[in-house]
């Protein structure tokens, strides 16, 4: 590209992108006619394992395993990003009602980032408490690849919570570890993940039988809301759902679909557009049926947690809720940006977590759920986790080590089998050679957010699968913001954006004389967490590294 090629300095300071406006957000507020809700009851919406389940009573405040340690419900949305729900900002009639519930009864913390934007690897960081580039999975298919060798990290969260305190462990959905769970049912079991009904009978089922055994329980239930393809967009087709189901016979609900529609949709006109993005009727188009999965995600939520109380559990049970990543859409999935990294965190937990309190100060990883549980467990924290637990923060003891900033990174998209034979020696040009390896890190605080693009010098693009197709890239073309589009494709080597006044990252201030201090506070910050954690970018960081020695203390 003659443009970037001819400004390569600049590009590489990230000036590239400062011309960009400010986009104002969409705050529509009209609601689409209800549509008729689809009864869990028909007739093949039975439970995936037969049999009805009796009434589970008496149990009330004490864990299945008749001690104090907490059961555990681990709730993860599919591709959400941050503000999407009534309680962390959206206006959206009807698009939360059980998260906010759930936030009111308990504890929502502002500032979480997952490890990284894409699913597979966000889901093993937590799972293990590691970053990527210390478990291996830094991508689809091949993980680890080739360059990295074995995983060093051969246990997880539900194996310690199983193995050191007798734990009943169950997972719904996107399994994120090979390791050994007491109870799996997978996405044919569920409807592709979007079934709130089967939620409801897989959670009644795993916990009876958890009281069944006397035993405490773990439960990781996932949701494969709001990933795409989005309840009513024109890509969920009979023949993508039939290549989901793997080919099977389904049953289905009078829509066609093995899962109902959402009990609420929304119109172009109602729906918000994230800040990054120019609000205009090719974006709101795009992206209005992603609400309506918004509004099946909650809906699956608030079925689990139905579950929960039916069998008696609701008083003992320690619940967090997180998304695994921001929608999958440029600026959002596989880049650093909040809308990218950024999830609520709702943590409930009865007699422990005050009902209300809201967090606007801590910054956590949701990575660092796994020392969390375990700690809840009794069970001692295992020196390989990258990941601090937040008890104290959950608590509100006022004592104990926090984050002030925390770490995010990306690594491949897809690791294709074929390209990973290729290179089985890690190489610094593995960016040239392989377009879905785009080497990015980023740390962020409360106030701002640093990114360092490893891979981006103008030439190089973020490739067709990172992007969703190009869908956003193509709309900015044909809507007038060929710069944006440009940037999207090419990025800058670093960013530095004040996402309190800035929360679609349009101006890059990397450049910016008066910040010139913070941003080295940044740079200085991530050098140092990829230096302790043994990142294998850590030689390209260093290389780039600019920044200048902390002041001197004052005499
Ligand atoms: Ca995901």
């Amino acid at each position: 590209m003659a443009y970037f090629d001819s400004k390569a300095r600049t590009f590489l300071r990230g000036q590239a992108c400062r011309e960009f406006g400010t986009w104002a957000e969409g705050r529509g507020v009209r609601l689409d006619p209800v549509q008729p809700a689809v009864s869990s009851s028909i007739a093949f919406a039975r439970h995936a394992f037969g049999a009805e389940l009796a009434p589970l009573a008496g149990s009330e405040a004490k864990s299945s395993g008749g001690d104090r340690r907490p059961n555990i419900l681990f709730i993860t949305a599919d591709d959400m990003s941050f503000n999407m729900l009534g309680c962390t900002g959206s206006n959206l009639p009807g698009i939360s009602p059980n998260l906010d519930r759930l936030a009111s009864e308990g504890l929502l913390i502002d500032h979480c980032h997952v490890a990284t934007p894409i699913c597979g690897p966000s889901r093993a960081a937590w799972i293990t408490g590691t970053w990527p580039h210390h478990n291996g999975t830094m991508g689809h298919y091949n993980q680890p690849p080739q360059w990295f060798g074995k995983s060093p990290i051969t246990t997880s969260l539900p194996e310690m919570l199983r193995s050191e305190a007798g734990y009943y462990t169950g997972v719904i959905c996107k399994n994120p570890t090979p390791t050994r769970w007491d109870y799996e049912a997978n996405e044919l079991q569920t409807g592709l993940g979007r079934d709130p009904s089967k939620y409801e009978e897989i959670t009644k089922e795993f916990i009876e039988t958890a009281i069944q055994q006397d035993k405490p329980f773990f439960l990781h239930a996932n949701s494969m809301d709001p990933h795409e393809y989005w309840a009513g967009h024109q890509y969920e087709t009979k023949a993508w759902i039939d290549a989901m189901m793997g080919g099977r016979e389904y049953r289905t609900y009078p829509n066609g679909k093995p899962y109902p529609d959402p009990d609420i949709t929304y119109s172009k006109d109602q729906v918000p557009v994230p800040a990054c993005w120019p609000d205009n009727d090719a974006i709101r188009e795009d992206i209005r049926p992603y609400y309506a999965s918004v509004r099946r995600l909650d809906q699956t939520v608030g079925a689990i947690l139905r579950a929960l109380k039916a069998a008696g559990q609701e008083q003992n049970t320690l619940i967090v809720f997180v998304s695994d990543h921001g929608i999958g859409r440029a600026f959002a999935k596989w880049s650093l940006y909040p809308l990218g990294t950024r999830t609520p965190m709702i943590v409930k937990w009865p007699g422990v977590v005050e009902p209300g309190r809201r967090d606007h100060e801590s910054v956590v990883s949701a990575i660092d759920v796994a020392p969390t549980f375990l700690e809840a467990a009794g069970v001692e924290v295992p020196e390989f986790m990258d990941a601090r637990s937040i008890m104290n923060i959950i608590r509100d003891t006022g004592r104990g080590e926090k984050r002030d900033m925390v770490f995010t990174c990306f690594n491949y998209m897809n690791n294709y089998p074929e390209q990973d034979a290729k290179f089985p020696t890690y190489t610094r040009d593995l960016p040239d050679k392989f377009d879905n390896y785009r080497p990015m890190r980023a740390i962020h605080s409360t106030r701002y957010t640093y990114v360092w693009n490893g891979w981006a010098d103008g030439k190089h693009q973020i490739p067709l699968e990172m992007s969703a197709s190009q869908t956003i890239r193509k709309i900015l073309r044909a809507t007038g913001h060929e710069d944006r589009a440009e940037f999207e494709a090419y990025r800058a080597r670093e960013e530095f954006y004040d996402t309190m006044n800035d929360p679609g990252c349009l101006v890059n201030l990397i450049d910016e004389p008066a910040l010139a201090h913070q941003i080295d506070e940044f740079r200085r910050e991530l050098l140092k967490i990829m230096e302790r954690t043994n990142d294998h970018e850590t030689p390209n960081y260093r290389s780039d590294f600019r920044a200048s020695p902390p002041a001197a203390p004052a005499q």
